[in-house]
């Protein structure tokens, strides 16, 4: 098997991807592209992923983007049900949070992220960091309420939702500001932090 994952390792969505191949034991290799790498608008990788956004995969031939399709996927020939519940009911469940991670989570602490890790400190507006984090500690507040009597973010077991919902709040826990308490989230993320497969992913600084 020949897995390459494009993609700079400081982006959550190509942490993902990482993390899940690492989950796997899969043999991978990344290749820089994105940022301050470039290489994400050639003719060539316009015609992996037309959007020109990291990550994209090529698994023995088959190219794929958009970064939590790439971890289902990952988790469905390689996973055997493990990080992807076979059963639809849980599968759905994890799908849900994946979704939620996507259109509610990341865009909610974007800008936070942004001016907080991403802008020089004379260019910053606090502004833009204020509405993020008001849009943001609601979601945290109901991931916190949530995680109160699981260990899982869904289902029974460690899943994929556990890796997207996971990447992001590592990346918020990590932004230089006050953190409201978040208890139950605070527990479930410290045992996230203890899997091998985050080592080299999410034990790098935040940039
Ligand atoms: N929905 C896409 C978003 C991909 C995306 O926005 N990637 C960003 C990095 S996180 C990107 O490619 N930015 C341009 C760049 O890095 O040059 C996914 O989940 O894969």
């Amino acid at each position: 098997m020949s897995l390459r994952i494009w993609g700079r390792l400081n982006s959550i969505n190509v942490q993902k991807v990482v993390w899940t191949a690492r989950e796997l034991g899969l043999v991978f290799e990344r290749i820089d592209a994105g940022g301050p790498f470039g290489g994400n608008r050639t003719p060539e990788y316009l015609r992996m992923n037309p959007n020109g956004k990291i990550p994209v995969i090529d698994d023995d031939g088959f190219v794929l983007w958009e970064s939590n399709a790439i971890v289902r996927y990952l988790a469905a020939t390689h996973g055997g049900g493990a990080l992807w519940p076979d059963d639809p009911r849980p599968r759905a469940d994890a799908d849900r949070w994946m979704d939620w991670q996507a259109t509610e989570l990341t865009p909610a602490m974007r800008d936070a992220f942004m001016q907080l890790i991403r802008t020089a400190p004379g260019q910053r507006q606090q502004g833009l960091v204020d509405a993020s984090n008001a849009a943001t500690e609601p979601l945290l507040a109901l991931l916190d309420e949530h995680l109160a009597a699981r260990q899982f973010v869904a289902a029974s077991q460690f899943t994929v939702a556990d890796i997207a919902v996971g990447t992001v709040v590592h990346r918020w826990f990590g932004l230089p500001q006050p953190h409201a308490e978040r208890p139950n989230v605070q527990r479930w993320y410290r045992r996230l932090m203890t899997r091998p497969a985050v080592a080299g992913v999410l034990t790098l600084p935040i940039t």
